[in-house]
């Protein structure tokens, strides 16, 4: 559908909230139950990451913000001239600015994202401040694949701009075949500026998903006020805690709500049953080492050429191109 009320054309594909059900209830029907981390960014969910990245346990922004910001310029050169640049997971496009500000010519921008609101708002503010670049706004989940919308002018390529580490939240699997869509997506010629998160010490990484204000644990529980708000669910809030642990053979951070106590949730007509310490998996973050996600991305033919780390080496950028 083609909303035209705001100054630029979304082009919206939000997922349904019959797709909704259908994962949530597929999802609490597996086991161990989960839920898929996609759905934590409604707009309440969205607000609450913006504030999680302005943690001070949450290092992950503010490291990426530092690397984009010294090297925003490197990274622009490695892209070229005449871009059309798609960012995946766009949010309040913060990162973009500085490197749209040091792009050669950049033809157009692409804000992909699942939270229409957050999305709509932020592409009419970036179509004031960016005059000359057609911003052209997607709404929709990016693991699903879509077109790209057609822009005024002929961008000599395409680029893929990933920021954020969202590619932890995917299984390996899943991650080769998002790298996968992306390289479909973009073609020869086109290239990948993506966020990782680095292995590290695992008390630094522990923290940043427990913070000492609870906005973690909000935005985890907010999925179940979701639920039962869009779904006609009947979780009790204050019976599930939110945990998040570093597990060692995975290298990742695994979020889960445990139920507190033996309980049974309605959702719709639906019936779950909870024993005391289940929990229900929201999200899993890997952790990557710069080498081991060249070994990944090069199965689907992307060649790392270059790499920008910030002063601890918490996190890195990575351009790749196919
Ligand atoms: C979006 N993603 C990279 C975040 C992460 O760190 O895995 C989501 C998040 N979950 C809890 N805090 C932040």
């Amino acid at each position: 559908m083609l909303n035209s009320d705001s100054a630029t054309s979304l082009l919206d594909l939000e997922p349904t909230t019959k797709q909704f059900l259908e994962d949530v209830l597929a999802g609490l029907r597996s086991s161990p139950k989960r839920l898929p981390c996609k759905y934590f960014y409604d707009e309440r969910g969205s607000q609450l990451f913006d504030q999680i990245c302005l943690l001070e346990e949450y290092y992950l922004t503010r490291s990426e913000d530092q690397i984009i910001k010294e090297f925003a310029e490197e990274m622009a050169d490695q892209i070229g001239p005449g871009v059309m640049l798609v960012e995946y997971g766009s949010g309040s496009s913060t990162k973009t600015r500085a490197l749209l500000d040091k792009l050669d010519d950049p033809v157009a921008y692409v804000p992909v994202d699942i939270s229409r609101e957050h999305l709509a708002s932020t592409a009419a503010q970036l179509s004031r401040v960016y005059p000359q670049i057609e911003i052209l706004p997607v709404c929709a989940d990016f693991t699903e694949s879509f077109s790209l919308p057609v822009s005024r002018r002929v961008p000599t390529h395409s680029a893929v701009f990933f920021p954020g580490s969202t590619i932890g939240n995917f299984e390996p699997p899943e991650a080769r075949a998002m790298l996968e869509q992306i390289a479909d997506l973009c073609g020869r010629g086109g290239g990948l500026l993506i966020g990782i998160d680095l292995q590290k010490d695992v008390s630094v990484i522990e923290a940043a998903y427990n913070d000492s204000l609870g906005v973690t644990a909000d935005f985890n529980k907010n999925l179940l006020d979701r639920i039962n708000r869009d779904l006609a669910g009947n979780f009790d809030l204050d019976q599930f805690g939110h945990r998040a642990v570093y597990a060692d053979l995975e290298d990742r951070v695994e979020l889960s709500l445990v139920s507190y106590s033996e309980q049974s949730v309605s959702i719709a007509d639906h019936l779950f049953q909870f024993t005391e310490g289940e929990p229900i998996f929201t999200e899993h973050s890997h952790k990557y080492t710069i080498d081991g996600f060249a070994v990944l991305a090069a199965q689907v033919g992307l060649t790392l050429r270059k790499s920008w780390t910030d002063k601890e080496s918490r996190f890195a950028v990575l351009h790749l191109a196919f």
